[in-house]
């Protein structure tokens, strides 16, 4: 057989991208340089992969932001805001990754929204009428022939027309028909360039046919690929889906010209039932993802064979084994992990290794079952790799629907702690980071390399959090937060905290651009050692006479932001990490904590991609796990979440089922319809839609926060409006934060002086 991978990391074994692009970004390298050192890890990472022994390799998996964007720069896809700037290409590039704010103009960045079921963002394309879709860039023919020059003759890969359209925000009217035709020039003009540079394959990715499909999608599918297919010469395509099954659209699928179709038999287990109904042809290549690229345990050797035994019952098409979707979503390598105990890394494959695993199944699968690569594995799997909390499980059997009910009802609650906190009209806070400056980090890089103590670690963060409640004070915010300096991550943070997880040292994923996020591993049954949040919280309320809000990370949330168990489901996983922090709102209430907040920004992102599966395969046990933390709690005790992504308006009375007292979310960077959905719900949960977004340094006028907050107030009645940024505030810095925050407490002062005017 042959191997292959959807696609490979690009941050770099050390984050290198990382941080050769924050240089250019501060002007400390320039454009030359970031070039030169880019190009160094492209061709490490190709020689990595063909040292493993993979034979097909992938070339413009490359990104310096995100694929999706390289799609739309390299079509032309950039609205003329960003063109106006008249800036050199790569700058071009980051202000509609990144906004720009300077010399040239002003203006927010494209808008970034959840990659399928990933924590990995792409940037939204625009179509509006002044598109003119065209090829005009080469970056995807300089890398193949980089790659060639290094001897590979590369895959080239793309996201595909058809999911830019699907994942794309229309304006002016148009609608993605508007598009095909230039769609399907540009990508056959392509598709012909690369087979003059001498490409024998392209992978085309098309992971949006993993949502359900309507005839017309499926219309609109074929009219694109019926148009590229007939231009494509010589050149063999595949077309590559991850993230979930081609239920709906395997059958248009095998009827096209394409001469390899992948698809994804992890989440897509339920694949091998498609084909039973679709007769896979024998000309075209089945590309199959049986090697988890989402996941990090080692693979079953066992159950992946049985899968590909399964493939081969079903279809006589020749089979490349692949990964199920890029292995942008893992680690590097285990190889600098030097930490976990090698009784335990024996488990685990990061990207590098999973190289290994498909290589090490060719040779298996080539040879016979008595091959001791094979027979170490089923040994492996043969041993248990942790003990079971038995008491834990037995309580979790025993909850009963009061264990997640609060009382009284909402309208209630909220009446009580209105009456109790005296809060104005319009009430301003933050989300609950601020900025993790150079000096946090270092501060918390020499407790980690033993330089300070714990007592000189606290003094520092102590110290951070007096000077931001005397600035949250001065500039008038109604509640505080403590800033959160002791936390590096808000899923890491509470992994350390809580039995059953493991960590990396260096198992970075990139979450956006250049930023990166190193998700914990859940390792086995989850409980509370002892108090996570408490001393932080306690110290900070001790500090002010402001209410201080508790901030807590929800169970759905630590659990879509860490690699889960595979060997027990989600939902037990979850009700596990929801128990434990029962115990920690508990244990705040009683120190005198009146508001905690317990954060979900993940709840949306692991939503099924299919509609018919979002009750009965996720929020039916994911809002049950919430309401289970907060269920214990004083009438006065108030309780707020914040979710990231806002796309939830079709999930908003899930949202209010949380039964949450206030909400706050991101709404600023795309559009407010959000609102809209808040007021056709009637929604009761209080909202904070955030009024500003965080994920860009451009500092918001007031004029501009003013407006927002009109808006909203048009939507959602003044009494259960909060006033907050969108966002928690870490990854900015310190004068755009404050410059921000000054205009958010100035244009909300303004407002509630137009509220009280109009009485
Ligand atoms: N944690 C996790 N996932 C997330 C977020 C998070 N996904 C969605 C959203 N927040 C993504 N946003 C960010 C924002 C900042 C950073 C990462 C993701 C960030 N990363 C630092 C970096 O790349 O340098 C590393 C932080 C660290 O030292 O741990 O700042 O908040 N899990
Ligand atoms: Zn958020």
């Amino acid at each position: 057989m042959t191997t292959t991978i959807v696609g490979y990391p690009r941050l770099g074994e050390h984050r290198e991208l990382k941080f050769a692009t924050q240089k250019y970004f501060k002007h400390t390298i320039t454009a030359d340089e970031l070039q030169a050192k880019v190009k160094d890890l492209r061709a490490q990472h190709w020689a990595t992969i063909k040292a493993a022994g993979i034979d097909q390799i992938p070339s413009n998996d490359f990104s310096f932001f995100d694929q999706t964007l390289d799609a739309a720069t390299l079509l032309n896809i950039v609205p003329q805001r960003y063109k106006d700037l008249g800036l050199a290409p790569l700058d071009e590039y980051f202000a509609l990754a990144r906004g720009y704010q300077g010399e040239a103009g002003d203006v927010k960045a494209l808008a970034m929204k959840k990659w399928f079921n990933t924590n990995y963002h792409y940037l939204v394309p625009e179509f509006d009428q002044d598109t003119d879709i065209r090829l005009v860039g080469d970056k995807i023919f300089d890398e193949f022939v980089e790659a060639k020059a290094a001897g590979i003759t590369t895959r080239p890969v793309i996201v595909g027309p058809y999911t830019l359209l699907r994942l794309g925000r229309f304006l002016d009217g148009k609608t993605a028909a508007d598009f095909t035709p230039a769609l399907i020039t540009a990508y056959t003009e392509i598709a012909n360039r690369l087979s003059e540079l001498g490409a024998d394959w392209f992978q085309i990715d098309e992971p949006a046919l993993v949502y359900d499909q309507s005839a017309a999608d499926l219309g609109l599918f074929t009219e694109l690929y019926a148009g590229i297919l007939a231009g494509k010469g010589d050149l063999k395509i595949l077309l590559q889906t991850y993230f979930g099954d081609v239920r709906d659209s395997l059958d248009t699928l095998v009827q096209l010209n394409f001469d390899g179709i992948g698809l994804d038999f992890i989440e897509g287990r339920t694949n091998l039932e498609v084909l039973d109904t679709v007769q896979f042809p024998k000309d075209k290549v089945l590309y199959a993802g049986i090697i988890n690229g989402k996941n990090i345990w080692k693979a079953h050797y066992a159950k992946a064979l049985s899968t590909l035994t399964g493939i081969r019952q079903r279809t006589d098409a020749p089979i490349v084994i692949s990964t199920s979707c890029s292995l942008q979503h893992v680690p590097y390598t285990l190889r600098n992990e030097t930490k976990l105990p090698a009784a335990e890394k024996q488990y685990l494959a990061f990207a590098e290794e999973k190289l290994t695993e498909l290589h090490e199944l060719d040779q298996i699968d080539q040879t016979n079952l008595d091959n001791p690569l094979y027979t170490a594995n089923v040994a492996l799997f043969s041993t248990p790799r942790y003990e079971e909390n038995k008491a834990l499980n037995a309580k979790i059997a025993a909850l009963t629907p009061a264990d997640y009910t609060r009382l009284p009802a909402r309208k209630e609650r909220l009446a009580i702690q209105d009456k109790k906190f005296g809060l104005p009209i319009l009430p301003t806070t933050t989300i609950g980071s601020f900025p993790q400056s150079p000096a946090v980090r270092k501060n918390r890089a020499k407790l980690r390399k033993g330089e300070i103590t714990r007592a000189e670690y606290d003094a520092f963060n102590e110290a951070e959090t007096r000077r931001w409640i005397k600035f949250q004070e001065e500039i008038g915010l109604d509640v505080l937060v403590h800033g959160e300096f002791e936390r590096n991550d808000m899923v890491e943070y509470f992994g350390e905290h809580l039995d059953g997880f493991r960590f990396t040292q260096n198992g970075w994923v990139q979450s956006y651009g250049t930023r990166g996020v190193k998700p914990p591993i859940i390792w086995g049954d989850v409980s509370r050692r002892d108090a996570i949040t408490v001393a932080a919280s306690v110290y900070a309320q001790s500090q002010t006479d402001h209410i201080m809000k508790g901030m807590l990370t929800g169970p759905v949330t630590i659990l879509n932001w860490s690699f889960p168990r595979e060997d027990i489901t989600r939902e037990l996983s979850t009700k596990q990490i929801a128990l434990a922090l029962q115990d920690e709102v508990l244990d705040l209430e009683k120190h005198g904590i009146k508001i905690i907040q317990i954060d979900e920004a993940a709840l949306r992102e692991k939503l099924p991609l299919r509609k018919s599966d979002w009750f009965s395969k996720y929020l039916d046990w994911a809002v049950p796990a919430f309401r289970l933390v907060a269920s214990k709690v004083q009438p006065e005790t108030q309780i707020h979440t914040h979710m990231c992504y806002s796309e939830f308006g079709d999930i908003i009375k899930a949202i209010d089922d949380l039964d949450a007292d206030v909400i706050s979310f991101e709404a600023s960077r795309g559009e407010l319809t959000l609102l809209d959905d808040l007021q056709a719900s009637h929604f009761e949960t209080h909202v904070g839609p955030g009024v500003y977004d965080i994920h860009s340094p451009r500092v918001p006028s007031v004029d501009e926060i003013k407006d927002v907050i009109h808006k909203i107030l048009a939507k959602v009645p003044a009494n259960h409006v909060w006033i907050n940024p969108d966002c928690g505030l870490k990854t900015r810095e310190e004068p755009e934060t404050k410059a921000s925050l000054i205009n958010l407490t100035e244009a909300t002062r303004q407002v509630r002086q137009e509220l009280a005017d109009e009485n």
